[in-house]
């Protein structure tokens, strides 16, 4: 009989098929074996979950969780009848956030993240991706991707990084996209590469930002660097974004709301990952969801995250994330717990995390909860009874 480190017995393990009742045996931060619970092939010191639910630790795979500065006065604008778009177009939006994070100092940056990073791991989060995107200049985006990687380092949590310099045009190149590429994204890009700062790379292709000619030069780079690439498609119209990230095997598209049936198809072919962000969905107001229907039937797997930003969402709970996407994407309560924990692995290409099976890393979250589902159910409300990050409890 193999020796565990800890067992947890008398768990209700989700996702899963209907009732799945059973525990999970740990050794040197991997899950050994998982199973019933009147099975236990192995031997070590055992916690008695007394049937609470036992999730893989939740997996939030889009977030600008780093960044200066928050944006109240726009949200006043936009309640006011100012559309994102407008505001963006005045030199607001991403671009006065951008201001903001040049100038704060690395260490002002790493504790304005803190405690946005605390309420998710209050969550159960044990992943999170972080992008760049706020710089739009060397210095900035690799200091903001130093940040994202300090935090993994301090906390219990892993953090992956996305290089995302295509995320808007900087005022000194205003209708020059492809120079700003040249001069500055595709060099700082090479550059955060070279420091191991990237684990991959991003783009917004939208109206306000870059076209698919122009995001097509960003994944030759990434490409050419060996780095998986992903991409903001069809978030506030219909860009051929989508398209161009499954013709390029992007591990995600995201957002997706004006993304069509053929979109769909061409994603479930590639293997890219929908990522529905339901926080900016209902931030801006949106009104066209994304097809998930079409989703759904053409077999793409459908991630959720929080999006966590000063502008379209300022939202850092994952859990709200699950209930946004139920209620007002019509997900499952069990699709939205696949979204935030297998299919948000997939979104980030990640094989060893975001499912209970022996291999996979023991980031675990415990649930005061009787049913998986409630996770999604309630609003404002957070049921978590302990995590495991590595096989530690934290
Ligand atoms: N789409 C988004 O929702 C965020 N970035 C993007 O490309 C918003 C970024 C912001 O408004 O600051
Ligand atoms: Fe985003």
């Amino acid at each position: 009989m193999e020796s565990a480190d800890l067992i947890l017995t008398n768990a209700r393990l989700a996702p899963g098929p209907g009732d799945h009742r059973g525990g999970v045996a740990i050794r040197d931060g991997r899950i050994l074996w998982v199973g019933p619970a009147d099975a236990v092939p192995c031997a070590g010191p055992c916690r008695d979950l007394e049937g609470r639910v036992l999730t893989p630790a939740l997996i939030d795979c889009h977030t600008h969780l780093v960044h200066g500065g928050h944006r109240a006065r726009e949200f006043a604008l936009r309640l006011e009848g100012a559309s994102y778009e407008q505001i963006a177009r005045a030199g607001g939006g991403i671009v006065s956030t951008v201001k903001a994070t040049r100038a704060a100092s690395e260490d002002a940056l790493y504790a304005q993240a803190v405690p946005r990073l605390e309420a998710l791991l209050a969550e159960g989060v044990g992943t999170v991706e972080i992008k760049s995107g706020y710089g739009l200049d060397r210095d900035t985006e690799l200091k903001m991707l130093r940040v994202a990687r300090r935090l993994g380092q301090a906390f219990p949590v892993r953090v992956v990084t996305s290089f995302l310099g295509a995320h808007a045009i900087p005022t000194a190149y205003a209708g020059m996209p492809d120079k700003y590429l040249t001069d500055i994204c595709l060099p700082a890009l090479r550059a955060a590469h070279a420091q191991g700062l990237v684990d991959a790379v991003d783009g917004f292709c939208e109206g306000i930002a870059f076209d698919t000619a122009q995001i097509a030069r960003v994944y030759d780079e990434a490409r050419a660097l060996g780095l998986p690439v992903k991409l903001h498609a069809e978030q506030l119209s219909h860009r051929g974004g989508a398209a161009l990230a499954a013709r390029h095997g992007a591990l995600s598209a995201d957002h997706l709301e004006y993304a069509t049936d053929e979109d769909a198809r061409a994603m479930a072919r590639a293997g890219t990952v929908a990522v529905l962000l339901p926080g900016a969905f209902y931030a801006l107001r949106e009104t066209q969801a994304p097809p998930v229907a079409a989703f759904r039937a053409q077999g793409v797997p459908m991630a959720i995250a929080t999006d966590a930003n000063p502008g379209s969402s300022p939202l850092t709970s994952l859990l709200l994330a699950m209930n946004m996407a139920c209620t007002l994407f019509r997900l499952t309560p069990d699709e939205a717990l696949h979204g935030v924990t297998d299919h948000a692995a997939r979104a980030l290409g990640l094989a060893d995390t975001g499912r209970l099976a022996a291999g996979m890393r023991a980031d675990l979250a415990v649930w005061s909860v009787e049913d998986p589902a409630e996770l999604a159910y309630r609003i404002g409300f957070n049921p978590l009874f302990t995590r495991y990050f590595e096989g530690r409890e934290c």
